[in-house]
């Protein structure tokens, strides 16, 4: 029997995003990245914003986003997403425009576009993928890696005292003025997954409404960059990277009183 058919038959509940289109994935057994993109779909579909969205594309594992939803995207050089956005949503105003980028892209070679962008309010959103690597070339130590952590360029681990501390992305945006709106979330569970998406569609929403900038931190597995299969990522990401990037919201406006 086909999928289609399934669903005719009401035998399953869940339909993938009509945004979502049939390309396969080319994303490892394990990864963040393609339960992100199904979160995007959703919550843009569910807002009726398929034909007034532009995303903006990494360079990073999520360089292909734009194969896989059917929305207009822009591609943008390694860590310029921010600026391309900004020029977007000026041309578009009423458009929702947001970008999707890793750490390495937004919070090491981009952390200046990131946090202009931001900090001047410019009504975008940025999803931020951290899996405290950088996952395309092969496992590199990223702003984002932690003290201790085993990459390709840091085979002894991550030490403060050659390379310094993981970078706080979320902890920096929440102290700017122009952002309305900085969270970080996770994708492990159901329950996680629920919350990534409520926190998208506010993101999406107060970008919408001109309130500020938002950045939805993702933190995240990349199993193939730390050489874990995937239940053992995840199990990883738990007990290493939670601590060191606590979830939940670091900055609301619509919760200041
Ligand atoms: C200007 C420039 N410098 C370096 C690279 C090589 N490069 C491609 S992707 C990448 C890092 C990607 O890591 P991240 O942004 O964390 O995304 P991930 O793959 O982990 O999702 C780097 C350094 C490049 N493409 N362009
Ligand atoms: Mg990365």
């Amino acid at each position: 029997m086909t999928k289609e058919e399934i669903i005719q038959q009401g035998q399953v509940a869940y339909k993938s995003s009509s945004l979502l289109n049939k390309n396969t994935m080319h994303y490892c057994p394990g990864c963040s990245h393609g339960v992100v993109h199904k979160l995007v779909a959703e919550v843009i579909e569910e807002m009726e914003l398929g034909d007034k969205s532009v995303g903006v594309s990494p360079v990073g594992c999520g360089v292909f986003m734009y194969k896989y939803l059917d929305i207009d995207f822009q591609e943008a050089a390694h860590g310029r997403a921010a600026a391309v956005a900004t020029a977007i949503k000026r041309v578009l105003p009423n458009h929702l425009v947001f970008t999707y980028q890793g750490d390495g892209d937004a919070a090491g070679i981009g952390t200046n576009e990131t946090l202009h962008a931001l900090n001047r309010g410019e009504g975008i959103t940025i999803i931020f993928i951290n899996n405290a690597i950088y996952g395309m070339t092969g496992g590199q130590m990223a702003p984002t890696t932690l003290l201790g952590q085993v990459t390709a360029t840091s085979p002894y681990g991550r030490e403060p005292a050659i390379h310094g501390y993981p970078l706080k992305l979320s902890e920096m945006a929440a102290m700017l003025e122009g952002t309305a709106y900085v969270t970080r979330q996770s994708v492990e569970t159901v329950a996680a997954i629920k919350k990534t998406k409520k926190a998208i569609r506010k993101a999406f929403e107060l970008s919408m409404e001109h309130k500020g900038s938002c950045l939805v931190e993702v933190v995240a597995t990349c199993s193939s960059g730390w050489k874990l299969p995937p239940v053992k990522a995840n199990e990883w990401m738990k007990e290493n990277m939670f601590p060191y990037y606590p979830k939940g919201d670091l900055k609301d406006i619509t919760k200041v009183q």
